[in-house]
């Protein structure tokens, strides 16, 4: 046998009959948000919640920052669900475990998901407050055959080999700039390259100067292996790193990564629909 963790399909379908038995919303689209980013759940109107620890075969968030619920709502009169923390390997999750809500969206109807995470700038031009559009990824931990999607495939979801070269919607993209500029934040939506490592422990400087020279703009813990999975089951991706702070990759720098300045930068995009934000000032 596998030496382990593996979800079968009936696990699945369990929570995704489950959950649609407890409401008559009918998402088809899923958002995931990233650390500091769960207040984002608060705009959804007409919600039900659920604690993660309530619905079946769910994993528990343990990080500071990840609440711990799912939420089904309506956007814009559109039925949307809202994970309002999600997993990682760090917390010691097999990949099986991080990605089990993205099937069971699969399940429950979800075509389209907008995954959220913070991260740390490694492009030089990024500063801190900057909303990256990723339109790809370099998956580290894949490289060294920590990828979701090991083991037994299930052909009910997707095949063998999936390709990954089309994985973030190009539409969703170039949609996001429009909507940037209708908002006014044209100065600070960027585009790039998303670079998963494992976590816990932030990069080096030489790791930093490394994952920049293989062109990452952007470094963080999550994201690859759900967009993974996603794209596995056919879903539509669209995807953003909030840039929580800049990656040291300079001897001389004072400045140190830590999960306070991760979690406070979440409320940046709030403060920036502020005129007076010190970022918008400076980009006008
Ligand atoms: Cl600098 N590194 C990683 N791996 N994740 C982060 C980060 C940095 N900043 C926010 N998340």
């Amino acid at each position: 046998g596998f030496h382990f963790e593996q979800y079968t399909y009936e696990e699945y379908k369990e929570t995704a009959d489950w959950l649609l038995s407890k409401t008559e919303l009918r998402p088809s689209i899923a958002i995931i948000c990233g650390s500091g980013i769960g207040g984002l759940a608060s705009v959804l109107k007409d919600q039900v919640v659920f604690k993660y620890s309530d619905i079946p075969n769910f994993p528990q968030s343990t990080v500071p920052g990840h609440m711990g619920r799912l939420v089904f709502g309506k956007l814009n009169g559109k039925p949307c669900v809202c994970m309002q923390g999600r997993f990682h390997l760090y917390e010691g999750y097999p990949l099986s475990k991080v990605t089990f809500p993205i099937r069971v969206f699969r399940l429950i109807g979800v075509e389209t998901i907008i995954i959220t995470n913070a991260a740390g700038g490694l492009n030089e031009d990024f500063k801190v407050g900057d909303i990256m559009v990723i339109k790809d990824h370099i998956n580290l931990l894949g490289f060294a055959g920590n990828n979701p999607l090991v083991g037994h495939n299930e052909d009910r979801f997707g095949s063998r080999f999936p390709c990954m070269s089309d994985a973030y919607n190009r539409d969703l993209c170039k949609l996001a700039h429009e909507v940037g500029r209708e908002l006014g934040f044209s100065n600070i939506i960027r585009e790039g390259v998303y670079c998963a490592v494992g976590g816990p422990s932030f990069e080096t400087i030489a790791e930093c100067r490394m994952l920049n020279r293989l062109g990452a703009d952007a470094v963080g813990m999550s994201t690859v292996h759900e967009v993974i999975v996603a794209r596995h089951c056919g879903m539509r991706i669209f995807a953003l790193s909030l840039i929580t702070n800049k990656a040291v990759m300079d001897y001389d720098s004072e400045e140190r990564a830590n999960h306070e300045e991760v979690l406070l930068a979440g409320t940046l995009p709030v403060l920036l629909s502020s005129p007076l934000h010190p970022n918008r000032i400076k980009n006008l």
